[in-house]
């Protein structure tokens, strides 16, 4: 199919850009990367996808000279959208990175979350309230509001707060708990966004669409004065609901989902134990973004086993996916020093890029966590710089790091029988009536227990820097008895970052007793739906009738 047009891409290469090219090209259009400021002035349309922190993006962009050839370009009225970092290097200055300058193209400081109340990153998918009235010219985009379900991708932990005064470029306001700030500006020949649009689904598609396509903007004239806003605002932050692809190579030799019970992926039948089988990892993937899963999360379960860097089968999985399913991406498994079969070392840290760049949007570390929370407590809770959590999140910000845990519940008669660990009572006494327990942290995918409980590991992992706890449990796994409420809960409560609950998911309600009695952000699941037992649409169904907001499928 010829290219409708030609779009430029600012990228200073901090995380996945791979899926905004991926998006444009899905919608007909070409991406040429900007390679010298140069190229930013003969651009004909520009698209700046922000990664990271604040201060390293202006950095880059200064370093390399691209700042003053954008602010060139913007004046010259030719049309220009950001995307989260690239919308808020427009404003003056961010918390985030203090006494960095901005590009001052909005009057206005870009702030902290208040975390009190709320996890924070904002992590997910909430509404773009409308407050500018369309107008009936073209503007330079317009977001597509096909419903009240319409609900875009957030991941930020800073945003711009909402205020009146900066009507004249405010275009949607998003509210978050107590805190309602601007999700996206629009102004003559400039769009930017908050959210990710190439993450949003066909919603966001479609905000793409309508960046690359209208291009008849009236420079001479702003948008029309805006209607009155309305309030009050309502958070609009919906439960997310997330698909888990368990990965391995199977006896065969063929890259195959599988699912255990307990983690024991292999078959009990009579002919040997073969590991299962339940589909290809790209065609489930696709199949479930269709469906409506709200995050994609693959676990390659096999990556102790070392393996050389390029030959990750994860890598081609990814790139794969990436070109047909716009939501986020999870990657976990062998996030840690690889080595290589010449004795070289690749740091977890390129690793993590590898996979960033092959289209993941987070990496789920499991093992390599554990150790390092293990040295965090061990050293007196120094940070050192050094491990994998605190290099990824530097680089590529903390939203992209997920701690995926692999605990399993040690019953005790009493919290003094295990004084070194957070020992909580429960009400499924153990075997022999103990009404105490205590969940072990476990590496290499269940093989091996440490003396080192989860309450530890996760408050650990949060200092470190990560973004996100994905929280298994060895117990429920594949049993579809329901999330383990006691331990799901008790992490809750002990960290600031979201918390996604999963094992053991076997019928709708499960998902909103977790939602109910944990306030979790997420909740996966992997054999419901592997089995086709529970499809994803009739969860979504599901807590909408008992009262959660959540994302529609549009089409
Ligand atoms: O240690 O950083 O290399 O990461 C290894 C990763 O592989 C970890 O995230 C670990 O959880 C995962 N893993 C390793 N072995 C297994 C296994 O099953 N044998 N899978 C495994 C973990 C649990 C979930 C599952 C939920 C929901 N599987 O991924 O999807 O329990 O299942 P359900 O809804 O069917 O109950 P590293």
């Amino acid at each position: 199919m010829p290219s409708l047009g030609t779009v430029s891409l600012l990228d200073y290469g901090a995380g996945n850009v791979r899926s905004l090219i991926n998006a444009v090209e899905k919608l007909g259009w070409s991406v040429k990367k900007v390679e010298s400021p140069d190229d930013i002035l003969k651009a004909e349309k520009l698209l700046f996808p922000g990664v990271g922190a604040f201060g390293y993006g202006m950095q880059r962009l200064r370093s390399q000279g691209y700042d003053k050839a954008l602010l060139e370009y913007i004046k010259s009225d030719r049309p220009f959208m950001g995307i989260c970092v690239g919308m808020q290097c427009l404003f003056s200055d961010s918390e985030e990175s203090p006494g960095v300058p901005g590009l001052a193209v909005i009057p206005a400081s870009v702030r902290k979350f208040d975390s009190k109340t709320k996890s924070v990153p904002h992590m997910g998918w909430n509404a773009a309230t409308s407050i500018q009235a369309d107008p009936p010219e073209a503007a330079i985009a317009t977001l597509n509001h096909d419903g009240p379900s319409t609900r875009y991708y957030f991941v930020h932990s800073y945003a711009v707060p909402y205020t009146k005064d900066l009507d004249d470029w405010v275009y949607s306001t998003t509210t978050y708990g107590n805190e309602t700030f601007v999700s996206s500006v629009r102004r003559k020949n400039i769009f930017a966004t908050q959210f990710h649009p190439e993450k949003s689904g066909y919603a966001g598609l479609k905000a793409l669409l309508s960046f690359l396509t209208h291009d008849a903007v009236s420079h001479s004239q702003s948008i029309p004065a805006p209607p009155p806003t309305v309030g009050p605002f309502r958070d609009m932050l919906t439960r997310r609901v997330i698909a888990c692809l368990d990965v391995r190579t199977n006896d065969e030799g063929d890259l195959v989902v599988t699912k255990g019970d307990q983690y024991d992926v292999r078959e009990r039948s009579e002919d040997g134990s073969k590991v299962r089988n339940l589909g290809k990892p790209v065609e489930l993937a696709k199949r479930y973004f269709e469906d409506g899963a709200d995050e994609i999360t693959f676990l390659n379960i096999t990556s102790f086993r070392d393996a050389p860097l390029k030959d990750l089968p994860m890598l081609e999985v990814l790139k794969r996916t990436s070109e047909t399913v716009f939501v986020p991406l999870t990657i976990g498994g062998g996030i840690r020093d690889l080595k290589e079969p010449d004795g070289t070392v690749v740091s977890a840290l390129d690793v993590a890029g590898e996979y960033f760049r092959s289209g993941a949007d987070k990496v789920s570390i499991g093992s390599d966590a554990v150790y390092a929370a293990e040295q965090y407590f061990a050293s007196g809770k120094k940070l050192t710089g050094e491990t994998a959590i605190e290099q990824i999140a530097t680089v590529y910000g903390n939203q992209a790091v997920v701690i995926s845990v692999d605990p399993r519940r040690v019953y005790v008669d009493s919290p003094e029988s295990a004084p070194a660990h957070h020992v909580i009572p429960t009400a499924f006494p153990g075997p022999n009536g103990e009404k105490f327990c205590w969940y072990q942290c476990t590496v290499k995918g269940g093989r091996e227990g440490r003396d080192f409980d989860v309450y530890q590991l996760v408050t650990a992992c949060e200092a470190l820097g990560a973004g996100e706890i994905l929280l298994n449990c060895m117990d429920k796994d594949g049993t579809n008895s329901g999330y383990d409420l006691e331990l799901v809960s008790d992490v809750r409560a002990a960290v600031r970052i979201p918390v996604i609950a999963s094992s053991g998911a076997g019928k709708v309600e499960h998902f909103s007793t977790v939602f109910k009695e944990t306030n979790v952000e997420a909740a996966l699941a992997a054999g419901i739906f592997h089995r086709k037992e529970v499809p994803l649409q009739s969860v979504k169904d599901h807590l909408l009738k008992s009262g959660f907001e959540v994302r529609g499928v549009e089409q």
